[in-house]
């Protein structure tokens, strides 16, 4: 995170920087939607992002897996910009998906973290993550970094529009904050060691979390399933109800991403769902949740900033669970560093 920062803001918040970016202040503000487009990870990382986007710059944004996108003979609409993301770079739908927007004659931006990659190259600019090398297969730093980039470009695109200096300087202070409260997380991992060892039981287990936290489920279940091999589903706490609640016993526990916005008493109410049907549950929180079984306090930040210290909780609990079954974390199997088919 500090390196992503370094060098790319500075005090004041009329001055964010963003490397090769390529896209200037008049660009930006030509810009009516924004596409993101990523496998696994980074996928997740582009949902978050396109929250990002869409609360800081008030652009619409979503975010697609490439996958889907190149398949699908997409609409190519030239006041889009559409945004490649990639740990690897090399990743071949995210590669195919670029290309396939080019020859439509798009102006496609890479979010990608290793330099001088195949999808780094044939984007038009864009921003490296600069997360370092992923020494296991699995993508973790990189999801962090790749959504405090997406922070920095959604207060580019805010900057052009009605985004005020006093929310922009918020963002860039909450920014400031998160290495240490990310040190302060990780000193805590004995206790998620410990939770990983009392839900390493699990058959399967629910992530659930809503508008901000559902990309954290998504990724928190992803996480769980590449190396612990335990199925995992994720769903918006919303949608428990239209079908999923019916999973929903002592040997399915859940995993609910409940911050301290306002959406908290939604939430506690599905939480309450899950208790009436036995389910055990362990909640991140910013505080102790009376409906949880376990909770895992993260420290507050600003409401925009919550997956990036949301998420981290998470990768850690699968870490330990797949330890804990006696898994090869660094080689998990049927995963390769980066899919080239
Ligand atoms: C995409 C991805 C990763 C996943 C695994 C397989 O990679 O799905 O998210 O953890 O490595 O590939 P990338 O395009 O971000 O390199």
């Amino acid at each position: 995170v500090d390196r992503v920062l370094r060098g790319r803001i500075d005090d004041r918040f009329s001055t964010v920087r963003l490397g090769g970016l390529n896209l200037d202040a008049r660009e930006a503000r030509a810009v009516r939607r924004v596409k993101i487009l990523g496998c696994g990870t980074s996928y997740h990382a582009g949902l978050i992002g396109a929250g990002l986007i869409e609360s800081l710059a008030r652009v619409p944004a979503d975010s697609e897996p490439a996958s889907e996108f190149r398949y699908r003979n997409p609409v190519v609409d030239p006041d889009t910009l559409y945004i490649a993301v990639s740990q690897s770079g090399e990743t071949y739908d995210v590669l195919a998906a670029v290309q396939e927007l080019k020859r439509k004659g798009a102006r496609v931006l890479g979010v990608v973290n290793v330099v001088g990659s195949a999808i780094a190259r044939e984007t038009d600019g864009g921003v490296y993550v600069h997360a370092g090398p992923e020494v296991c297969v699995v993508s973790t730093k990189c999801f962090t970094n790749t959504v405090v980039a997406f922070a920095l470009l959604a207060l580019h695109l805010g900057r052009t529009r009605d985004l005020s200096v006093a929310d922009g300087k918020r963002i860039i202070e909450g920014l400031r904050r998160l290495p240490a409260q990310i040190s302060e997380i990780l000193e805590r991992e004995d206790e998620i060691e410990r939770l990983a060892h009392e839900y390493a039981d699990a058959r399967s287990m629910m992530f659930i979390g809503r508008v901000r936290g559902y990309p954290v489920a998504l990724e928190a279940s992803l996480k769980l399933k590449e190396i612990s091999y335990i199925h995992a589903e994720a769903y918006p706490a919303s949608e428990l109800k239209h079908g999923p609640l019916a999973l929903i016993e002592p040997a399915m526990p859940t995993v609910a991403v409940v911050p301290d916005d306002d959406l908290l008493e939604k939430n506690r109410a599905a939480l309450e769902e899950i208790k009436a049907r036995s389910g055990r549950i362990l909640a991140v929180a910013h505080r102790e949740q009376e409906k949880a079984d376990h909770t895992i306090v993260v420290p507050r930040n600003e409401v925009e900033l919550d997956p990036i210290l949301m998420g981290i909780p998470l990768q850690l609990l699968a870490y330990h669970t797949a330890l804990a079954l006696g898994r090869d974390i660094d080689k998990p199997r049927n995963l390769a560093k980066s899919v080239t088919v």
